[in-house]
């Protein structure tokens, strides 16, 4: 039983759930820096179908994911129209697309932000071809993540220059999407380091600080991932919660990260566990909206059905989470412990209406009795981990 007393395994999602998943994460093939692909390739179509029968309500996709890069007319076309169909048949939805700026030699150096002009000019034009279709297929943001746009030496990038450099591109996308009465809004997603060595907006901070430079704000907003935040070093829950407050959190990444390493994209809920319990509690509880959008890789030691045991995992951990979330704040000894940490006196503006530094200068401190009073957080930790772990 959970704690309404509903039958307890009962963690089986619904397309009331949001969950959406990537083309590109069920349907990698393992290549990574050391070895080859361990597995064949997955059909697009084949992948919505399995998608839409875990319960998943949208899929994901770069440009290439669909179609291969180079593809003829006549190519492309038929890629996306079994895409489409699978689209159809099913009734899942593309909630979001983006574009491989990435995978192609001619980016080595970055798409947005290359050294190379005619770089830049081709990378705009791919974003732009891809967001016509992205549109087409319903898509309401488009992600933009930069793994290229970076440098692994000091001089081989002036930083001034290539950001403003990613801010024309995105200042042109932003230009073209309201010419063309759109309905889309571009993410960025951050990332500190892998493909290169240093990368630009390199955190939801960076981002953040970069989206104001822009002409238009309004339209640009963040798709933090939880690795690539952990791999910082920074906790993804508080990260998020800034991004909410600025009214900026417009799609959202779950994986799994086990601290500062290389990107692991493990499925939702492995790696750092109790952070992705405040993740959960935080989205749940933060005004968030959006698709639960998972950016997993299946590990290589897994053939498809372990693929499909992954995608499961991520959404099975998503809603055991929230249940646990829940029945934290539901439970009455939290309340209370919320309360005796002054929880309730955080919310409360430290000046009242009309009050002035003069005020707080009259005031009478008691310096000792402050600075001896605990605040009771060991208690009200105790608690979310008793139940995270299940045992309240
Ligand atoms: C790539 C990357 C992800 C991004 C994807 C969007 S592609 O797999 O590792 O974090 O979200 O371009
Ligand atoms: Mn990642
Ligand atoms: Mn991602």
């Amino acid at each position: 039983m959970n704690y309404l007393g509903e039958a307890r395994d009962d963690y089986t999602p619904t397309r009331a759930d949001k969950f959406s998943f990537g083309l590109w994460t069920v349907g990698w093939q393992g290549v990574d820096v050391f070895g080859d692909a361990v597995r064949a390739p997955l059909d697009p179509a084949a992948a919505v179908h399995k998608l839409s029968e875990l319960g998943a309500y949208g899929v994901t996709f770069h440009d290439n994911d669909v179609f291969p890069f180079g593809a003829s007319a006549a190519e492309r076309d038929q890629a996306i129209g079994s895409f489409r169909k699978a689209l159809d048949e099913t009734g899942v939805i593309v909630p979001m697309a983006t574009t491989n700026l990435f995978g192609h030699p001619i980016f080595k150096d970055g798409g947005f932000t290359a050294n190379d002009r005619a770089v830049r000019r081709f990378a705009i034009r791919k974003v732009v071809e891809n967001i016509d279709l992205a549109v087409e297929l319903g898509a309401k943001t488009y992600v933009c993540w930069g793994g290229r746009e970076g440098a692994e030496s000091g001089a081989a990038k002036d930083i001034r220059a290539a950001l403003d450099r990613m801010k024309e591109a995105f200042d042109v996308l932003s230009a073209y999407v309201l010419e063309q009465g759109y309905d889309l809004r571009f993410a960025v997603e951050p990332k500190p380091n892998e493909p290169r060595g240093d990368i630009l907006l390199p955190t939801i901070g960076h981002a953040l600080a970069f989206i104001n430079e822009l002409e238009h704000p309004e339209l640009v907003g963040l798709n933090p991932e939880v690795g690539h935040e952990e791999m910082a070093g920074v906790n993804f829950a508080h990260g998020i919660a800034q991004a909410l407050w600025h009214g900026k959190l417009f799609h959202v990444d779950l994986n799994g990260q086990t601290g500062p390493r290389f990107d692991q994209d493990l499925r939702f809920g492995a790696g750092n566990l109790r952070g992705a319990f405040w993740t959960v509690d935080t989205l749940e509880r933060g005004g968030y909206e959006g698709p639960r959008h998972f950016d997993f890789k299946p590990p290589r030691t897994e053939d498809l059905d372990g693929v499909w045991e992954s995608a499961r995992g991520c959404m099975r951990n998503y809603l055991i989470l929230r249940e646990r979330s829940q029945a934290f704040r539901a439970d009455p000894e939290v309340q209370e412990a919320l309360a005796a940490s002054k929880l309730d006196e955080l919310a409360r503006p430290t000046l009242d209406a009309g009050e002035t530094v003069a005020d707080l200068r009259r005031e009478d401190v008691d310096v000792d009795a402050l600075a001896s009073r605990g605040m009771g957080f060991e208690r009200l930790d105790q608690l979310a981990m008793d139940h995270l772990l299940g045992v309240r």
